[in-house]
This record gives structure tokens, sequence and C-alpha cells, in this order.
């Protein structure tokens, strides 16, 4: 079988692009998370990773490791606009791209190669132009199906370029850890570790019926690709599939008026990232985590998609005050708008006040565009501004 299938993904994504922007941080300790000392990291460059510093470990505990870092919060739109231009890099060599992250995409190169090379010279090429166009470096697997192109990429980290030939599957594989597998959460891993299974070698010792006898469905995939064996399509699906943001706040949150005007500025962003990027949601979530880190999902369905702030903010409350929610001390908000569809897919409810909530929006939007984000204030939005 060709080896037709690549897995690309960029090394210290946000790290990078921030090193890229001001290059007075190449070669320093970049760490990029948390607004504040309460949130967690969202990635480290490699210079931080020396000192142990990773994704999802506290910030006070990464400042500790790495008191020297440069910590930075973050800025989500430039990241994203970054993506788009990887991923137009991705399309220029062939259509067949699945999304699986802001930094991270599947790329099926059957048929590409009479037009610019084979697979092999196609990541080359694709790592020269991420370099050369975008100043990145990204490491890229590329084997005969999507498991052993996401564990190749992984193996030659950063900066890699990882093929996996038939021949040393097997090899390479075997020593790995479960974990390693696809479908292999926490769960699944503790049990198959209690009972001495820690390495794809070891699993590949127990049969089919074992498998399926302990884990399942779940197992018989394992079966197959402890052994390389990995049927999945590459799936082009270039759409988002929800629009969401959180926040952790500097200090806990009793007082309801805080909480909704945080709220409030929350759904004015969603929506607003809904509306430029021309989509609608019809479900409507929010998550609530409290101080003792307990935390709850709740979502609401709407009969007709929308992108408008005062209706996410409405169901967003109504979420809150449905589940009783409000009353403890909370510590992180989010608001997300999921089950997207273009905007006007469904204008079946163009009653007046939609109309008119449509023009303030979009008022609102280019007042911003032009005059920049606190321009124009909700008076709801005071309160948690002066409080921040
Ligand atoms: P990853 O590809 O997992 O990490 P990375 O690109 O920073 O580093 P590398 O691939 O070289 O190991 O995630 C891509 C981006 O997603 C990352 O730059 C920041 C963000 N992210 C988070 O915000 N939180 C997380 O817990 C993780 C894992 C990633
Ligand atoms: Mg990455």
């Amino acid at each position: 079988m060709a080896l037709n299938i690549m897995h690309v993904d960029m090394d210290a994504f946000y790290a990078a692009v921030e090193q890229q922007d001001n290059p007075a941080l190449k070669g320093k300790p970049v760490i990029v998370g948390g607004l504040s000392n309460r949130g967690v990291v969202s990635t480290a460059s490699y210079e931080a990773r020396k000192y142990g510093v990773h994704s999802a470990m506290p910030i006070v505990e990464a400042k500790r490791l790495c008191p020297e870092g440069v910590f930075l919060p973050g800025r989500h739109d430039r990241y994203a606009e970054v993506s788009r231009q990887i991923f137009e890099i991705f399309y220029h060599y062939t259509p067949l791209v699945e999304k699986l992250s802001i930094d991270e995409a599947f790329l099926d190169l059957t048929g590409c190669s009479r037009l610019f090379g084979d697979p092999i010279q196609i990541g080359k090429k694709i790592k020269e132009e991420l370099y050369n166009k975008l100043g990145l470096t990204a490491s890229i697997g590329l084997a005969r199906n999507k498991f052993l192109a996401k564990l190749a990429s992984d193996l030659d980290k950063p900066d890699g370029f990882f093929i996996l030939e038939e021949k040393d599957i097997d090899r390479i594989l075997e020593p790995l850890d479960i974990s390693k597998v696809w479908g292999v959460g926490k769960k699944t891993e503790e049990l198959l570790k209690s009972k001495g299974i820690d390495t794809i070698g070891r699993l590949k010792s127990l049969s089919l019926d074992e498998l399926e006898m302990l884990l399942g469905k779940n197992g018989i995939q394992l079966y197959y690709l402890s052994r390389g064996i990995d049927n999945r399509k590459v799936e082009v699906n270039n759409q988002v599939k929800s629009i969401s943001h959180e926040e952790t706040f500097a200090e806990n949150r009793v007082d309801k008026n805080l909480i909704l005007a945080s709220l409030l500025r929350m759904s004015i962003k969603v929506s607003r990232r809904l509306r430029k990027a021309g989509l609608q949601g019809s479900t409507i979530e929010i998550k609530v985590r409290y101080g003792d880190f307990t935390t709850y999902n709740r979502s609401v369905s709407l009969a007709v998609g929308t992108n408008k702030t005062d209706i996410i903010y409405e169901k967003a409350i109504y979420l809150l005050e449905k589940n009783r929610l409000l009353g403890k001390p909370i510590r992180l908000l989010g608001v997300g708008v999921s089950n997207l569809s273009p905007e006007g897919a469904q204008q079946l409810s163009l009653f007046e006040n939609n109309i008119k909530m449509d023009k303030l929006d979009k008022t609102i939007d280019l007042l911003r565009d032009r005059f920049g984000e606190s321009s124009v204030m909700r008076a709801r939005n005071l309160d948690d501004f002066k409080s921040r």
C-alpha cells in the first residue's frame, strides 16, 4: 500500500506565532496561557518545555518551574488567522484536507503526484512553504493510513518529517505506550495497564476475542490499530463545529450583576465571531466551573439558528437560572454556540424584533471595527469593565 496519508502538526503553535510576530522572543522560553495566575498553560515554546512546562499545567506552576519565562495571555484571533494561512497552503496541494484542530490536519495525497511530485516531495514543499511564508515549523508524519501518520508526526518533533514505511511498522509500534493508540482514553489505559498491557507490543498478544470481551467494539478497533490497520478515510471537514468563549475570573465571582455582565461580554464576543464567519447556530451552551472545580455544561436548542447577541445572552441567562447555577462562587464561565449553519439558512422568524436586533448588532460591529473593541459598551458591561 502506498504512503499517501500525511499528518501535519505545527510545533508549539501559539508560542511559535508569538515568536514570529515578535522576533525578540525567538530563542526564549515563551509560555502562552490564562489571563491571570489562575489560568492554565495553552502551550509553551520548546525552550520553555526544557523546564518541564507543558500544556494544561497551571500558570502558577509554570512560573515556579520557569521564572524567567515570557508569559503571554494569548491572541486567539491572531492564531485563527495564521491557521487559515496554514490551511491555504495545504489546500494548494490537495482538497482532501481533514482539519483536526487549529494547527493540525490530515491530508490525503492519493493522486496528487502528477502535479506536485510524490508525497515525500510534497511533504518537503509544505514544510518549506510554511517556513518561508509564515516563519513556522511543522512536524509531518507520512504513512499508509491516518493512525500511523498521526503516530509518525509525533515521533520526530519539532521540525520533523517521519516517513513510516511498511517494513518498519512493527518495530516502531511495538515499544510505544498504549496511550498512543487512537481510542485509548484514560479508563481503557488504566484497565489495560492493570493487566500488564502497557505497550502496543503487549496489546498484540491479546486475541481479537479477548479484546472484544474486555472492551467491546473499542477492543476490536484496538486489535487492528495495534497491527497498523486503520481504514478510516480522510474526511473533508473544513467546517467549524462550534464557537465559544470562556474565561477564568481573576477572583471567583458570586455577585449576580458581575456574572451577568461578563456573560454579556462573552455573548457579544461569540455572536460577533459568528457574524464575521457568516454563521448562525441553534444550540446555546454555557459552562460553569465553581471554586471547587466542579463543572457544569448545560445547553438549550432553538427552533431557528441565531447569531444575535441578545438571544445568545438571554438563553445563557435562562440556562444559568433554570439550572440554579447562580449563588455559589464561580471560577470560570463560558458561552458557546453550536449546531452551526450558514447565516440566513432558515429565515423563518423575521419578526420585527429580530430585524431590530440585527441592525443593532451590525451597527455595533461596524463601530468596533472602526474605533476599537471598547468604543461601544452596553450599560451592563460597564460594571464588569470596571471590576477587571
Ligand atoms: P498542540 O498541537 O497539541 O500543541 P503545540 O502545537 O503547542 O505543540 P506541539 O504540537 O509542538 O507539541 O496544540 C495546538 C495549540 O492548541 C497550542 O499551541 C495551544 C492550543 N492548546 C491549548 O490551548 N490547550 C491545550 O491543552 C493544548 C494541548 C493545546
Ligand atoms: Mg501542534
